[in-house]
């Protein structure tokens, strides 16, 4: 036995991964279903360091030194417990049993409780950057036992993006929080990319400016607060034209937006936990209505705006209040996004640390910014944070940008921009600092109709009014 680790499922992601390793002076095993796939990529690659290749599972586990290290690289599902079962029987006590595809967390809970009865570790880990990040860096959010960190942390953190030096890799926590993680990491994704659009929206329509200006705008955001590889690729996106029709390239890409899902599982896990990560439902409602094509053609046209062109009186003006706007909905967004890690944490006993979440995010993936450095600072000055909102920084920060936001929402609203992200965002930032919400109605009303009982602001206790009687209240044991 002289690898270090394997590597099965040698598709792109798994490929790559093997090759990052080797590239860090691993020795590693490969396998594949299909073995012309382990041939090609030794053909291809074997210069990037040392493989060994093994056309047979059995083989391929006896090539690992111990404990054994086996990434699974393979197609999330089906194909994960088809992998899993296959191997099992070939491993001892000890080994480590790494699943780097895009799981469910419930799956990895699913998982590790199963092999952990056998004696083995199973570690699901988020990996984020695409096929160019699992060659050259990605951000890597692994979970499962602390023990088999020991020995799978080192060459993860070895391969993983870095950033001023640091590994953009932790553990994250037992179970399924790595891959837990992964998905608010996606959700959040899709709220970044929701406001990056809405912004654009409201440049085009509100300025008449033509993709590539709006390119030279989001370029020169990206030198300040607002830099990330997102606004990044949103200035070059902005900047391409269509070699076909010489039309800037994002006016002749089809207005429908598609989704592989993670958006809609941090979604329904949020509704789960109870946490209004409003921003990461947005975005994905957006997407939802974008594909909604008989209801967009039922529609276009027939629904009134009543809407005037919208006068835009200081360019610059406004587009420093998209900007502002922008930056504030965007700190509500990963606010949220925190929250519900925080929950979940609580929720299913993983300890997650916020701060070292957003550390490892800024590198390698699609969300890493300059800007992760800011939360990492508020979890470092207090852990406990109950809101990234409330973190000093953070409150100066949207306060600075809140008249611009206000403008703006107003603005979209009143011009018939869809700001869905924008606006909620800000509904959420004064509904969650109101001296009092509505919600008192709510439960009068809860009262009323199904004697739901309420809490009164004066006394401890459980109360409920006879409404249908004569509106005595009784306090309820
Ligand atoms: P293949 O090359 O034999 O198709 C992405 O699909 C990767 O997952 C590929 O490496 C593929 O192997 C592998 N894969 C998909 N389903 C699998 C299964 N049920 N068992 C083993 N490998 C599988």
């Amino acid at each position: 036995a002289v690898a270090d680790i394997g590597v099965t499922g040698l598709a792109v992601m798994g490929r790559n991964l093997a090759r990052n390793l080797a590239r860090h002076s691993y020795t590693v095993a490969l396998h594949n279903r299909t073995h012309a796939r382990t041939v090609s990529l030794v053909e291809e690659h074997g210069d990037d360091g040392t493989f060994v290749p093994s056309e047979r599972l059995e083989d391929f586990v006896a090539s690992l030194k111990r404990p054994r290290t086996v990434i699974i690289m393979v197609k999330a599902g089906a194909a994960t417990d088809a992998v899993i079962d296959e191997l099992v029987p070939l491993l001892e006590e000890g080994d480590i049993v790494v699943d780097a595809g895009n799981a469910h967390f419930p799956d990895t809970i699913r998982r590790e409780e199963a092999l952990r009865a056998q004696g083995l570790h199973f570690v699901g880990t988020g990996v984020s950057g695409g096929e160019e990040g699992a060659l050259n860096g990605p951000s890597i959010m692994p979970g499962g036992t602390r023990e088999s960190y020991a020995t799978l942390g080192p060459m993860l953190e070895d391969i993983s993006a870095k950033v001023d030096g640091v590994p953009c890799c932790t553990y994250v926590g037992p179970g399924g929080a790595g891959h837990f993680v992964k998905m608010v990491h996606n959700g959040i994704e899709y709220a970044d990319m929701q406001l990056i659009a809405e912004a654009y929206d409201l440049l085009r329509q509100g300025l008449g400016a033509s993709a590539a200006e709006i390119g030279d705008i989001f370029a020169e955001w990206n030198t300040g607060d607002l830099e990330s590889f997102l606004i990044e690729i949103t200035a070059d996106v902005l900047h391409h034209v269509d070699a076909a029709t010489g039309s800037a390239f994002v006016d002749v890409v089809l207005d429908q937006a598609e989704q592989k899902g993670t958006g809609r599982w941090t979604v329904q896990n949020g509704l789960d936990l109870g946490v209004p990560i409003t921003g990461i439902a947005e975005a994905t409602f957006a997407r939802a209505l974008s594909g909604s094509v008989p209801q967009r053609e039922a529609a276009r046209g027939t629904l009134p705006a009543h809407t005037a062109a919208w006068e835009v009186k200081d360019r610059d003006v406004f587009v420093e209040d998209v900007r502002r706007a922008l930056y504030a909905s965007k700190v509500v967004a990963y606010s949220q996004g925190f929250d519900q890690i925080a929950a979940a944490s609580a929720e299913y006993g993983w300890d997650i640390d916020r701060g070292a979440m957003a550390r490892i995010w800024r590198g390698g993936c699609i969300i890493r910014a300059r800007f992760l450095n800011r939360i990492t600072e508020a979890y470092e000055r207090d852990a406990g944070l109950p809101l990234l909102l409330a973190d000093p920084y953070f409150t100066d920060a949207v306060a600075d940008g809140l008249q611009s936001w206000r403008r703006i929402v107003a603005g979209a609203a009143q011009n018939g921009v869809p700001t869905p992200a924008f606006s909620s965002s800000l509904a959420y930032y004064d509904g969650v600092r109101a001296e009092r919400l509505p919600a008192a109605l709510i439960q009068a009303q809860r009262d009323f109709f199904g004697a739901h009982t309420y809490r009164r602001v004066d006394s401890g206790g459980v109360f409920h009014t006879e409404w249908s009687g004569d509106r005595s209240e009784t306090q309820e044991s």
